[in-house]
């Protein structure tokens, strides 16, 4: 089975002025584009070839390098794209504000602790939120890694997550992580992180 790249669920612009059409542009075309061929060509004539991405997710310990990287990176993107909307954002409603103030007291302490996880990620990564033991947790991991893989150090179904590598935010934002995190509230589609934690839990 090869895997291919859904377009966007909105335009490119559709995120202006918080996220950039030409960081989509490129995001979306080049950098998720460029997981895929390489997934693809990492599982061609191997073992693999036929597993499902989350199959080849929750094996990402004993698989190569190659099909960690770029199939973590293909699963991570989607995911991305989808948890965000243009006029969204805002403060979360319902079943899922309540389980964010029970989590973390409220909206604005979930928020700092999740951009503190973004923040203190070294280098390239993604913040998380999950969905664990019932329970919203937050967490980050290393370059494409996602907390369903085995490998990751706290392990959960995701249902909110935020690149922090530099190509997600480097053209308009530069070296400004902090401003990009800040901005990303303002696209964050609630409605699709309800459905994803009600589905979890
Ligand atoms: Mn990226």
């Amino acid at each position: 089975m090869s895997f291919t790249l859904a377009p966007l669920p909105y335009a490119h612009e559709a995120l202006e002025p918080h996220i950039d059409a030409q960081t989509m542009q490129i995001h979306h075309g080049k950098h998720h584009q460029a997981y895929v061929d390489n997934l693809n060509k990492a599982i061609a004539g191997t073992a693999h070839e036929n597993n499902s991405l989350e199959e080849l997710i929750q094996q990402a310990g004993s698989i190569s390098a190659a099909v960690r990287n770029n199939g973590g990176g293909h699963w991570n993107h989607t995911f991305f794209w989808a948890s965000m909307a243009p006029h969204a954002g805002g403060a979360p409603s319902g079943k899922l504000a309540e389980a964010i103030d029970s989590a973390f007291g409220s909206f604005d302490a979930f928020k700092e602790k999740f951009s503190q996880a973004g923040m203190t990620r070294f280098g390239s990564g993604w913040a998380w939120l999950i969905v664990k033991e019932g329970k919203l947790e937050i967490c980050s991991t290393p370059n494409q890694d996602n907390p369903l893989m085995d490998v990751a150090e706290v392990k959960g179904t995701p249902i909110l997550g935020a690149d922090v590598w530099e190509h997600a935010y480097y053209l308009k934002y530069q070296n400004r992580r902090a401003d990009y995190l800040s901005a990303f509230w303002n696209v964050v589609n609630w409605k699709v992180v309800e459905e994803r934690m009600n589905a979890a839990l």
